[in-house]
């Protein structure tokens, strides 16, 4: 998968070098290029943004840098593959697992994050009848900028893709009692040492009875996610947990 960002604040996406992701470049997985924005500005200042027309606080991104951005990206890269632009916005649609399960099978994903009060829309409107275009946001809570949501949906997205995690793991939460347990929250988890502070694990964890443990599990999977999460459990599928209790 090629993955392009254009920011003003290129160090900001640093943590791409790090760890999963990090690696999955490392592996030839994952080509990542990171633009910083005022390249394609011509005036003394680097100029990015600019007042709102109608008037109101903040600034907005100016189109014709990002206009040249996106143009100068889509001639780098191989034409029969087609961008697809994400722009991280809080006026966005939810990020979800599914859109990240989407996201994951596109062969080349185009970040745009801004600051300020975002960018031009007439950018996106005129991107949108070219490219597929995702508007998204991370959460119900306002950033100074969109590159922290880069890293989010980055991460979300590299593990989906095949290389990326063991086996094992991939296949694990996703692919492992469909319907049912995929609409829960995970339950607690122990390790060793048996005893810490006083404390024992739950002795069911060590009772040798695999079904005992399933049921265990999925006890507390419904009771953190009825503390956390009782949206969750409001649009479970009955008939996907029947039968989740069934296998059981
Ligand atoms: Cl994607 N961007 C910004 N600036 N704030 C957000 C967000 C994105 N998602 C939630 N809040």
């Amino acid at each position: 998968m090629r993955l392009d960002v254009v920011t003003i604040f290129p160090e900001y996406l640093e943590p791409l070098n790090v760890s999963l992701v990090g690696k999955a470049r490392v592996n030839g997985l994952l080509d990542v290029r990171v633009h910083d924005l005022r390249q394609w500005t011509h005036d003394r200042h680097n100029t990015v943004d600019d007042s709102p027309y109608g008037g109101g606080p903040g600034m907005v991104m100016k189109p014709d840098p990002w206009g040249e951005a996106l143009d100068a990206v889509r001639a780098d890269g191989d034409p029969g593959i087609a961008p697809v632009l994400v722009v991280p916005t809080p006026s966005g649609r939810p990020f979800t697992q599914e859109l990240a399960v989407e996201l994951s099978g596109r062969p080349w994903l185009v970040f745009a994050p801004a600051r300020y009060e975002g960018i031009d829309r007439r950018v996106i409107d005129a991107y949108a009848e070219q490219w597929e275009v995702h508007e998204v946001s991370i959460g119900d809570y306002v950033l100074a900028g969109g590159e922290a949501a880069v890293l989010v949906i980055t991460e979300a997205v590299a593990r989906l893709l095949p290389g990326v995690l063991g086996n094992a793991e991939s296949h694990r939460d996703d692919s492992f009692a469909p319907g049912a347990m995929a609409d829960l929250l995970e339950g607690p988890v122990y390790t060793k040492p048996p005893v810490w502070r006083d404390r024992d694990i739950p002795e069911v964890l060590v009772s040798g009875h695999h079904g005992r443990i399933a049921r265990w599990r999925r006890d507390q999977a419904f009771r953190r996610t009825d503390a956390h999460r009782p949206d969750l459990i409001e649009r479970c599928d009955p008939a996907a947990l029947d039968k989740y209790d069934r296998a059981l």
